[in-house]
């Protein structure tokens, strides 16, 4: 993990570091999947990767995952516990932003059913699927407030996990701003 930023209000604690989401160890981490569910390249090649073969065979029994949604699996051989597959939207595609937003609420959702309180994203969209850094970090960031605001008595550790210097400085920069806010 190379760099890190981090702000906490009551009950929700955000951070935002530059690391191999494979590596985190948290209770769940979340994977920038596509609708088969099945594997990939990116961020989703290298979670089946660590996992290992049984992930891809749960998966299997999901029967995909559309657009915005997400759906739970085991962690297996990675330190996480739990994975959250979401499926973002390619950019430029109709409702864009709100379906990236969605894969943002829909996971925090989903954990939140499952009783889990720290949660590590990528940068969804933003490799294979086109999405500009400076479009997907705002949406990821305001998705992730509305959330909280929305659920100020659950506890959540979130973690933005950037593997690139301008999404962490964005993420950085966004929670320098909420700190001045309030
Ligand atoms: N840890 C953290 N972030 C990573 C890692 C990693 N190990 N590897 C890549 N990233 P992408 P998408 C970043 O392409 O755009 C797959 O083939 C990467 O730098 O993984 O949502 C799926 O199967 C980028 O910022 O996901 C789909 O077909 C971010 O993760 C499609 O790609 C997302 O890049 C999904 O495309």
């Amino acid at each position: 993990m190379r760099d890190y930023k981090e702000y906490s209000v009551p009950e929700l604690h955000l951070k935002a570091v530059i690391a191999d989401i494979t590596q985190l160890d948290c209770e769940c981490i979340v994977n920038a999947a596509n609708k088969t569910l099945l594997g990939g390249g990116g961020v989703d090649g290298a979670i089946h990767r660590a996992a290992g073969p049984q992930l891809v065979e749960e998966c299997r029994t999901l029967n995909g995952c559309r657009t915005g949604e997400a759906k739970l699996t085991k962690g297996y051989r990675l330190k996480a516990d739990y994975v959250i597959h979401t499926v973002g939207p390619v950019y430029g595609t109709p409702d864009a932003e709100k379906k990236l937003k969605d894969c943002y609420r829909n996971s925090l959702e989903l954990a939140r059913t499952h009783e889990i309180h720290s949660i590590a994203f990528p940068m969804i969209s933003t490799g294979v699927y086109g999405y500009p850094r400076s479009e997907a970090a705002p949406a990821a960031f305001s998705a992730v407030r509305l959330w909280h605001q929305e659920h100020r008595e659950y506890p959540m550790e979130i973690l933005f996990c950037c593997f690139d210097e301008e999404s962490f400085e964005l993420l950085a920069g966004y929670m320098q701003q909420m700190k001045t806010e309030l």
